[in-house]
């Protein structure tokens, strides 16, 4: 399963680089990328090892927040 989720405004690239580290170390992540000009996450993933309130929680858990 493939989704795309929107994040607030990204502050910088590496606010980028380490949600998608942290998506893509996540177990049921099959890939990962976030665009960071876009504030957008990209992620494949198996969706019966992982959930998309999963996915948002990684991302508030690192404390970027998630539009939609
Ligand atoms: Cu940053």
């Amino acid at each position: 399963m493939k989704k795309t989720i929107q994040m607030e405004e990204l502050v910088c690239p590496m606010c980028a680089q380490k949600i998608e580290t942290a998506l893509r170390k996540a177990d049921g992540v099959i890939d990962a990328a976030v665009l960071y000009n876009a504030s957008k996450a990209k992620v494949e993933f198996d969706e019966s090892k992982i959930t998309p309130e999963d996915l948002t929680s990684i991302i508030t858990n690192l404390g970027y927040e998630v539009i939609g």
